[in-house]
């Protein structure tokens, strides 16, 4: 907080006199041989709607979502970045990066467009694009649900209490879980021989939170709780049924570590801090919407014990289903993946627990430090990676794969030094002993922020959407280095602090920033009286 910040550029500037560059021991972080290095992308917000071949998806959710009901300010996502005509020199640029792995998805509205009917051509091209990746050296990991679904599933045109409006918001959906297994292993069978690692769902909670809460996903719910719960429920049996099928289908190692499919979830990860952390209320909110954001389905995805309606406990009976100990849930996950873009800062009010803390959007509310954003309003805070990264291996001791991480940037200035912050808090992990086996950087290509359109950048590198030519970003050789060196030192580090960030307000010399993970380290997630986010 402030006053360590304070105190530490008080008595560092007055032992050293000239500032606080001097190296106070930062210990130079190591990737292990094997690490993981790639980057991440979703298939409709680098495909878009019509593929290079003529093809047209026009049947998901997200299609008439941005065609027919302005959802994303008026754009459409015709090519997305052009990655299905492109795919082949993306596949080249990504692996000239020094790069092993890529995590991409295929889109079940493009490959299921009716129920039980396939489209050959769409999963043929899908199979290509593996293999290309395969013969360039990439590792391939594979999600089935970033978000895109065909309209049989969700159509945001359909009246309210219509079930085709959506079959993810219907009770306990058992037709849905079995659909999208049957999607899930008419895939497996195609591409399993060349794919072991499996991200089966996108980061249910920005669904849950954007859709069923905000109202600016489709369907376009506004703070319909009950739906939130109810999709939040199907989705923890959809990818407990998926893993059953990619288990059953897969028995092909690809990778040769004796493991032919590993089950894993892409899941929006932060610790969750308190606005004010001297406010009990923001704390004990923070503390319980820790619990809703990041505990509830893993926990249901590790022990089998399901809480349907999210009060913290799975003894209710009369919810649907009943919440207690379903045996399919149990040790569905091999890998947890943590997709970290910034702390999530709660402030608490006087409700029923866990419903004590909601989530503040900084900048509209004020700011709870002097911190920088990134363009989409991310706080930059490398401390709280970590943190993060603690928490769920502290609390559940499964390996960890960063299956996201980036910086909304169009100028390019920031993610720069916010990789290697980043990728350092990392490194500070694996040297604690924690197991992470790789990373993903959102994304290589700039692509369709859904309700944002292409006003985000994302992309290591640029791309101009009239004529799809990618150029780019100083990244590209800042995430090549660290890739080809395996290693952040105090060299690099000192150099990306002289990148800077814009909109630092902070006045933090490079060793407060290192004090600040650092303090996260010596004291870790049971740092209860602060944050109370422990286990
Ligand atoms: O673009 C998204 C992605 O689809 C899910 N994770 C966060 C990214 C950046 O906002």
């Amino acid at each position: 907080g402030r006053l360590r910040r304070f105190s530490f550029t008080a008595i560092c500037a007055a032992l050293l006199l000239n500032g606080c560059q001097q190296d106070t021991g930062t210990p130079t972080v190591t990737f292990p041989d094997n690490f993981l290095w790639g980057t991440a992308s979703a298939a409709w917000q680098v495909e878009g709607d019509v593929a290079g071949d003529g093809l047209t998806t026009y049947t998901s959710n997200w299609t008439i979502w941005t065609r027919e009901m302005d959802g994303a300010g008026g754009e459409t996502n015709d090519r997305g970045a052009g990655f299905y005509s492109l795919y082949r020199e993306d596949l080249d640029r990504h692996a000239a990066m020094g790069l092993n792995a890529i995590r991409l998805s295929i889109d079940w509205a493009r490959v299921e467009p009716q129920p039980d009917v396939w489209n050959d051509a769409a999963l043929d091209h899908y199979v290509d694009v593996i293999r290309t990746a395969r013969s360039l050296g990439q590792q391939v990991m594979i999600t089935f649900w970033h978000w895109v679904v065909p309209t049989w599933v969700s159509d945001p045109r359909r009246p309210a209490g219509d079930p085709a409006r959506d079959q993810l918001a219907v009770p306990y959906n058992t037709w849905l879980h079995a659909q999208f297994a049957d999607f899930v292993s008419h895939v497996v069978s195609r591409i399993g021989a060349d794919v072991d690692l499996y991200s089966v769902l996108n980061e249910p909670w920005s669904v849950i939170a954007g859709a069923y809460v905000a109202g600016v996903h489709p369907p376009g719910e506004l703070l319909d709780i009950e739906a939130a719960l109810d999709v939040h429920a199907n989705l923890i049996f959809m990818l407990s049924a998926a893993a059953r099928a990619i288990r059953e289908v897969d028995t092909v190692d690809a990778d040769g570590d004796g493991r032919a499919a590993l089950i894993g979830v892409a899941k929006a990860s932060s610790v969750i801090l308190p606005f004010d952390a001297d406010n009990a209320l923001d704390v004990a909110g923070a503390h319980d919407y820790n619990y809703l954001f990041n505990s509830i389905a893993i926990d249901a995805w590790t022990s089998g014990q399901l809480d349907v309606n999210g009060d913290g406990d799975t003894a209710d009976t009369d919810t649907t289903p009943p919440e207690g100990f379903y045996p399919e849930l149990e040790n569905t996950l091999d890998w947890i993946g943590i997709q970290y873009y910034g702390p999530i800062y709660v402030r608490g009010f006087d409700g029923e627990p866990p419903f004590t803390g909601l989530p503040v959007a900084l900048g509209l509310f004020g700011t709870p430090s002097d911190l920088p954003f990134t363009e989409m309003g991310s706080q930059i805070r490398p401390a709280v990676y970590f943190a993060t990264i603690e928490y769920f291996w502290n609390r559940y001791r499964l390996p960890i794969y960063l299956t996201e991480n980036g910086t909304a940037d169009c100028d390019g200035n920031q993610r720069p030094r916010h990789t290697v912050d980043d990728l350092y808090a990392v490194g500070r992990g694996l040297a604690e002993g924690i197991d992470i086996r790789g990373y993903f950087h959102w994304s290589l290509t700039d692509n369709f922020e859904w309700q944002h359109g292409t006003t985000q950048c994302f992309g290591l590198y640029a791309v101009d959407y009239e004529t799809l030519a990618r150029t780019p970003r100083p990244t590209v050789d800042v995430y090549a280095r660290i890739v080809r060196e395996q290693r952040i030192d105090r060299q690099l580090l000192e150099e990306a602090y002289s990148w800077g960030y814009d909109g630092d307000q902070t006045g933090w010399t490079l060793d407060d920033w290192l004090a600040e993970i650092e303090a996260e380290v010596a004291n870790g997630v049971t740092r209860t009286a602060t944050y109370r986010y422990a286990p």
